[in-house]
């Protein structure tokens, strides 16, 4: 057989982090500019003796309840300070914390020196000091959707936390949890617009965490695609994500299919052949046209991964548990595929050390949607080039591998 020498791909060299640090020019500013998960200071233009609030939220941006408040303070522009506080399932609950909150619960708020718990009466402090976001939390039209959220919260665990003992269960469990979506369905029929009620507002705070990790989750354990079964609920999530608050706040489904069986205390899967083919590329790929996002990707979304695995490389290679060298050199290959689009052999044996990577980026914590789908698309077609071993795997009883300790030194 004659090999064609034009038809062998091209494999390319590993830039230096030298070469991918020029590359990586990505400037936002997190205090005054877009919805992020990174800032710990929110001013929206105003000066730093207006704050009043501090949000304490968990590190990694998993604890739903806190993406409620935090979506709310950004729509309102409430200028705020941001203290990430370790959840339990990840790691040590810090002392100074729990002698402000002594459950340790998140999330929480300081305003004005008060520290007020529960996410409900947190929005419900917050209006009184600031007004109401749309319609407020007490109206008579939010009421009975708050209520709602709950119903719809409650199928879904009873479908999704709980192991179904015969295939009969779990066909009444999927058709409890879709008669409360088809009145979630009716509630956004009752409006011209896509969202709860006329204009965007607290309702639509309200069911956001939640049904963002309904959609993730259900897709991933039951083979059931939430955003795409249902047309209003397509068009509210479309919508949610034309507000760069709520991009900003908005996770995707491989960070949360594996976030949520510590918090829920299980997550159990139907067996099912969509649910295995949903599974499968939830965690091996393609990522893009995942039904976790629809937007148009931002075109800095390559530049803006790469920008955060250089700043923090020294970590990253760090708690890997390959070699460091030998994980540097891969880990570089695979940036380079992203930023140069060319194929870069990374070491022998170094493909389940840039799996254990590609699993463990969490959106919004670490990037944005797109930009995790080019890192995790560009780690998992290098590591292919040495090998189809899996990283570490997941714990599905906690995420002690996610210690903020672990990666709070700072980088040399
Ligand atoms: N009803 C509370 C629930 C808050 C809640 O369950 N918080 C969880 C995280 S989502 C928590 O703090 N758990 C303790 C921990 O994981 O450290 C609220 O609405 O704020």
């Amino acid at each position: 057989m004659q090999l064609n020498s034009y038809s062998t791909p091209m494999i390319t060299a590993p830039l230096s982090w030298t070469e991918l640090e020029a590359l990586a020019k990505y400037q936002v500013d997190p205090v005054n500019g877009l919805t992020n998960a990174q800032a710990q200071l929110r001013l929206f233009g105003h000066p730093e003796s207006d704050i009043r609030v501090t949000l304490y939220r968990d590190n990694h941006a998993w604890c739903p309840y806190c993406q409620k408040i935090w979506l709310w303070l950004e729509e309102k522009q409430i200028p705020y300070r941001i203290e990430k506080v370790t959840m339990f399932c990840y790691g040590q609950k810090e002392s100074w914390y729990k002698r402000k909150v002594p459950s340790g619960m998140l999330p929480a708020i300081e305003l004005d020196d008060r520290i007020i718990t529960e996410s409900d009466d947190i929005l419900i402090a917050l209006e009184r000091v600031f007004g109401a976001l749309g319609l407020g939390m007490t109206d008579p039209k939010v009421m009975p959707l708050r209520q709602l959220e709950r119903l719809l919260f409650r199928a879904w665990c009873a479908w999704l936390c709980y192991p179904s003992g015969s295939s009969r269960q779990e066909q009444d469990n999927r058709a409890q949890f879709s008669a409360i979506v088809a009145r979630v369905e009716a509630a956004l029929g009752r409006t011209p617009g896509p969202y709860f009620l006329d204009e965007f507002g607290t309702a639509d705070v309200i069911f956001t965490p939640y049904v963002e990790r309904m959609n993730a989750s259900l897709y991933y354990y039951k083979g059931y695609s939430l955003r795409e079964e249902n047309p209003r609920l397509s068009a509210w999530f479309d919508a949610m994500e034309s507000r760069s608050t709520y991009r900003g706040t908005q996770s995707d489904f491989h960070t949360h299919v594996h976030d949520l069986p510590p918090q829920m205390g299980g997550c159990f899967e139907n067996g099912e052949p969509q649910m295995q083919i949903n599974k499968q590329r939830v965690d091996n790929g393609p990522w893009f046209g995942l039904p976790d996002a629809t937007y148009p990707e931002p075109e800095t979304s390559r530049i803006e991964a790469l920008h955060r695995v250089v700043k923090h490389r020294t970590n990253i290679i760090r708690v890997n548990p390959a070699d460091d060298r030998l994980f540097d050199e891969a880990l570089r290959c695979a940036l380079t595929l992203m930023m140069m689009g060319e194929p870069c052999m990374p070491p022998a044996g170094s493909d389940s050390a840039l799996r254990y990577l590609r699993d463990r980026i969490s959106v919004p914590r670490d990037m944005s949607i797109y930009a995790a789908k080019h890192l995790r698309e560009s780690l998992e077609k290098t590591a292919a080039l040495v090998g189809d071993r899996q990283g570490t795997p997941l714990l599905t009883n906690h995420r002690r591998d996610q210690d903020p300790v672990n990666f709070s030194r700072q980088d040399t």
